[in-house]
């Protein structure tokens, strides 16, 4: 008989959610061209202190797949990710630099709290499926949001379609889906408390990422 993908399953299950973090009124914003340019270089800016904050997250998780892993493949997947996350680094100084957005901005409190949550996800406690799990959920959140706005119709200014390609592009897709077969192969395996873990990781990473959306707007 089927065995239902599990990340299919919640995805259907949290769909409002789901739709609430890659369809948020600020992408909409990206995509009909409405979007306020001073929520745009809002957003660059926190985004860059995220992605610093991500790297050590996503360093956990590659320890955890030399640990832990039954397949030596996860650790290139891992890999080609940290390498995208030094592309995307210094993606953000020359993009900053183009906006004359400093970087060197305070974190706000939603930043924070979303960083917070992901270095807690770094605890050995923490096994490496529900860590693949949570990386995949990150990453897939950014690729759905911002291929959205690149999709035909969309009416995306030319000078932010730089932005939803590093996100939107196929490549950055196809390996989306390599984390998400390699986060349901685990979790097809996992006993019924790490899954349910994993679900409800799940679940806090979209509601973090629809309040990183929101600070865009400035007014929290
Ligand atoms: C808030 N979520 C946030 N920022 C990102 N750059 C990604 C996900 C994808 O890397």
């Amino acid at each position: 008989t089927d065995r239902a993908v599990m990340t299919d399953t919640w995805l259907k299950k949290h769909r409002l959610i789901y739709l609430g973090a890659t369809r948020h009124p600020f992408i909409l914003g990206i995509r009909d061209g409405s979007v306020d340019l001073s929520s745009f270089k809002r957003w660059l800016g926190q985004d860059y202190i995220f992605v610093r904050a991500f790297v050590p997250f996503v360093a956990s998780v590659l320890l955890k797949a030399w640990k832990e892993s039954d397949d030596n493949a996860d650790i290139d997947v891992i890999l080609g990710g940290v390498a995208a996350l030094n592309d995307e680094i210094a993606w953000f100084k020359t993009e900053a630099s183009k906006w004359g957005v400093a970087l060197e901005v305070v974190p706000q409190q939603i930043n924070l709290n979303y960083c917070r949550f992901l270095e807690s996800l770094t605890s050995p406690d923490v096994d490496y499926t529900q860590a693949i799990t949570a990386f995949w959920a990150v990453e897939t959140v950014y690729q759905e949001s911002f291929a959205h706005c690149l999709e035909e119709g969309s009416k995306t200014p030319e000078e932010l379609k730089q932005t939803c390609h590093r996100w939107g592009n196929d490549g950055f897709g196809q390996y989306c889906r390599t984390l998400k077969s390699i986060a349901d192969r685990r979790l097809e395996k996992a006993s019924k408390e790490v899954v349910a873990k994993a679900e409800l990781n799940l679940l806090s990473i979209l509601e973090h990422e629809v309040e990183f959306w929101n600070m865009s707007h400035g007014a929290v």
